[in-house]
């Protein structure tokens, strides 16, 4: 009977070893090993968060225990209780770290938690950090002059994103800035120019969408054309178009229903007119000399205010943005001695792009910054005159 008892309570004390260890003393509570991998979110440069603050917090004692991820990401906790906790993970990036990580320079703060986790046995898992969103929409590509002879139908925005994140474009506007881009010694520069609150907007034009209706991926973008049709082949369009624009390429057009005469293509969903400024014209079209460009959101943008222009005599009104609820803007003007002809503040866009003439199927597309497990990261530094480089052929979605 000794025998069997004392057998017994080796057996016990050797399932003990397997599963962790007692205290110091050898008769206090069993304690297990457990292993918290921290990942980075998805679109981040490493799969692993190295040097990441792992807290777990006991549900039932409160006690908390701290300890950093290793270089391979990992947490080793050796000394647990089993119990439940509350897991939560913090790691902070500076703008050097994130260059490395996001391709852009910012703070980052980023965290994870795991509510109620269950660790009765040594053991693994793996939390995955989300935070601060890096970067945002912002405008890839622009193609503004048209196609030989004078057809300029086939205009089109590629709004791209720029983020670590998941995006929606629900809800976004874009619209054309009000002014001259110099087209001739007599035009005068826009009477909004000193204006460093506001933009103001000829067209202003709404992506439909429940708020989650449109997505854009880490490194995709959305189009927005003018005549969301192939240009080149459609009996409509134009042979000398470099662009096709119909379904799978442009996501989105403009219809201006009141003309009788835009064309509609079913396929290509339609943008929601919240401003029409621009009269008789029976397309949304721009300057093909030169249009600055502005995306915004708004929680009610169609009761923006509407005003003219100062030190005008004319009537036309424009639609007035708050800098502050500007996502991203292009200054783009008729040639490199337009400078004066600025519209938009410089807090938005430092400087201006030009193309060397008008249908001559030039576009400025931005230039790519960096690359990150195959996620380009466009250029934006505020100042489209850097940040942005004119292309002899157009490149819709081309990458
Ligand atoms: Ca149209
Ligand atoms: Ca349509």
């Amino acid at each position: 009977m000794k025998k069997i008892t004392l057998f017994f309570a080796a057996m016990v004390a050797l399932g003990a070893a397997f599963v962790g260890c007692k205290d110091s003393d050898g008769v206090g509570p069993v304690t297990v090993g457990y292993q918290i991998t921290v990942k980075y979110p998805g679109a981040y440069k490493d799969k692993v968060a190295v040097n990441a603050e792992v807290t777990l917090t006991n549900a039932v004692t409160g006690s908390t225990t701290k300890v950093s991820t290793s270089e391979t990401g990992v947490a080793n906790f050796v000394d647990i209780l089993p119990g439940t906790y509350q897991v939560s993970v913090k790691k902070d990036l500076t703008a050097a770290e994130s260059v490395v990580q996001t391709g852009i320079e910012s703070e980052v703060y980023l965290n994870a938690a795991l509510i109620n986790h269950t660790i009765q046995a040594s053991g693994a898992t793996e939390i995955q950090l989300i935070g601060s969103k890096v970067g945002g929409l912002v405008f890839k590509e622009i193609y503004f002059t048209g196609s030989p002879d004078f057809y300029f139908y086939d205009q089109f925005y590629e709004i791209y994103n720029n983020s670590t994140d998941t995006l929606f474009a629900d809800s976004l506007c874009i619209g054309d800035v009000a002014g001259n881009p110099w087209l001739s010694s007599a035009s005068k520069p826009s009477g909004f120019q000193n204006d460093k609150d506001y933009t103001y907007l000829q067209n202003v034009w709404m992506i439909p969408g429940t708020g989650k209706s449109v997505p854009v991926a880490p490194g995709k973008s959305i189009i927005v054309a003018e005549t969301g049709i192939n240009h080149k082949t459609d009996p409509l369009g134009n042979p000398q178009s470099p662009v096709n624009l119909g379904k799978g390429t442009a996501d989105f057009e403009s219809y201006v229903a009141t003309s009788n005469r835009d064309i509609d293509n079913p396929d290509v969903p339609n943008l929601v007119q919240i401003y029409w400024g621009a009269g008789t014209l029976f397309d949304w079209l721009t300057p093909v000399v030169g249009p600055s460009m502005v995306i915004f959101k708004h929680k009610a943008p169609a009761s923006l205010a509407l005003v003219t222009e100062p030190n005008s005599t004319s009537t036309k009104k424009y639609v007035q943005v708050p800098v502050a609820s500007v996502i991203d803007a292009v200054d783009i003007l008729a040639n490199e001695g337009a400078g004066a002809f600025k519209r938009l503040p410089s807090a938005l866009d430092a400087g201006f792009k030009y193309c060397t003439g008008t249908y001559n199927k030039e576009s400025v597309r931005r230039k790519v910054k960096t690359t990150l497990n195959g996620r380009r990261v466009l250029q934006d530094s505020n100042n489209s005159t850097n940040d942005f480089e004119v292309i002899a052929t157009p490149t819709p979605k081309g990458w």
